[in-house]
């Protein structure tokens, strides 16, 4: 069985572009792989967090992770500070990493525009994102599309340890979906959706409610043509409300704008809200019993423990093989 791995920040509440571009994915494929999802609470501190919301957002995100569909009996959920050995291959991948093509990141360069005072941590971001991934011996991780530059990297990274320090890693492969790897924001269909948008109408969570999930979607930006057609680049908004909806209900967007042919935006944006509030329902449920039961810190445990397993055995080959420390008896 082939082995995925993904990893979600607990940066905020899920949004529907986590869950369209990455969780969906991450059910379907449970089945068919060895699945390690993570909850990579380090990489959240590369920016400025509060601690009890940072508690609270790693608490809920694996409530969701499981709410989604996540099986704790196919796959291991975990959080990477509860293995130490991710910030510590983390560190050896630093080393083996270039400071120029980390600054040629465009996520470490759109999070760290404009700011005064930036972390080292987002730069060094890719070697700890590599470490989650090869800790594993990894062969595919879904992601959206954002991350495709990163997965390159972790793919660089291997290639550069194992000519230098013989062939420990696997070389993993991005998977990005065909449609809904880039969900996009609701108030600027330029930019994707992302949860630490400071303007909360621009994303939908998967805990908002109907009344609320309507109103975003009402107030989405469109474009005066009045027409629902998928045209990426002249209809951003309603391309992306073509996508939320093909997605969620399981339908071909050329059905979709069959169906829609003739008729407004104010009808097209009800129902669109609809299928989201449809799917979101179930889930949301699932989560608030989640949250209140304690199964969700013995899953939690397990997973720490069975990743735990895994990644020492890889961090002490990496040590070995770069002569680190004494060798192991
Ligand atoms: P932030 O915006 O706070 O940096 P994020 O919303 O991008 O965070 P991550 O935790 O970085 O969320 O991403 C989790 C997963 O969700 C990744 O696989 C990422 O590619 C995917 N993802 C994030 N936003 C979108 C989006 N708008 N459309 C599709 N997939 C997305
Ligand atoms: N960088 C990713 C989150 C992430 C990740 C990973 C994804 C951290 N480690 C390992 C896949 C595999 C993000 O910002 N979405």
């Amino acid at each position: 069985m082939k082995t995925i791995f993904s990893g979600i920040q607990p940066s905020g509440v899920i949004t529907l572009g986590n869950y369209i571009g990455a969780m969906k994915q991450f059910v379907e494929l449970q089945d068919d792989y060895n699945c390690y999802f993570c909850i990579v609470d380090q990489h959240a501190i590369t920016v400025p967090q509060d601690r009890l919301a940072l508690r609270k957002n790693i608490r809920s995100l694996a409530a969701f992770y499981l709410a989604v569909g996540i099986d704790p009996n196919k796959s291991t959920l975990f959080i990477q500070s509860e293995v130490p050995a991710h910030a510590q291959a983390g560190w050896i991948l630093q080393c083996i990493a270039y400071i120029g093509e980390l600054e040629r990141m465009t996520q470490f360069k759109d999070k760290s525009a404009g700011k005064e005072a930036v972390s080292a941590g987002l730069l060094t971001y890719p070697p700890l994102m590599a470490a989650d991934i090869l800790l594993y011996s990894t062969d595919i991780v879904p992601v959206g599309e954002d991350q495709k530059q990163h997965i390159e990297l972790t793919r660089d990274l291997a290639e550069r340890f194992n000519k230098r320090y013989g062939e420990i890693f696997t070389i993993p492969e991005a998977r990005i979906p065909k449609i809904g790897a880039r969900i996009m924001s609701l108030t600027d269909p330029t930019k994707k959706m992302s949860k630490s948008d400071p303007n909360q109408k621009s994303y939908i969570t998967l805990l908002d409610d109907a009344k609320t999930i309507e109103k975003k979607v009402k107030s989405a930006v469109t474009d005066s043509e009045g027409i629902i057609r998928y045209d990426k680049e002249n209809k951003p908004g309603v391309s992306n409300l073509l996508t939320i909806y093909s997605i969620l209900a399981n339908e071909p967007i050329e059905q979709l704008e069959e169906r829609y042919a003739g008729k407004g935006y104010g009808e097209f944006k009800a129902d669109v809200a609809q299928v989201i509030i449809d799917a979101l329902t179930p889930i949301q449920q699932k989560y608030y019993e989640l949250m209140e039961s304690s199964e969700l810190d013995d899953i939690l445990d397990e997973g720490a423990e069975k990743a735990n397993r895994v990644a020492s055995k890889m961090l002490n080959k990496m040590e070995n093989a770069i002569g680190l420390g004494r060798k192991r008896r």
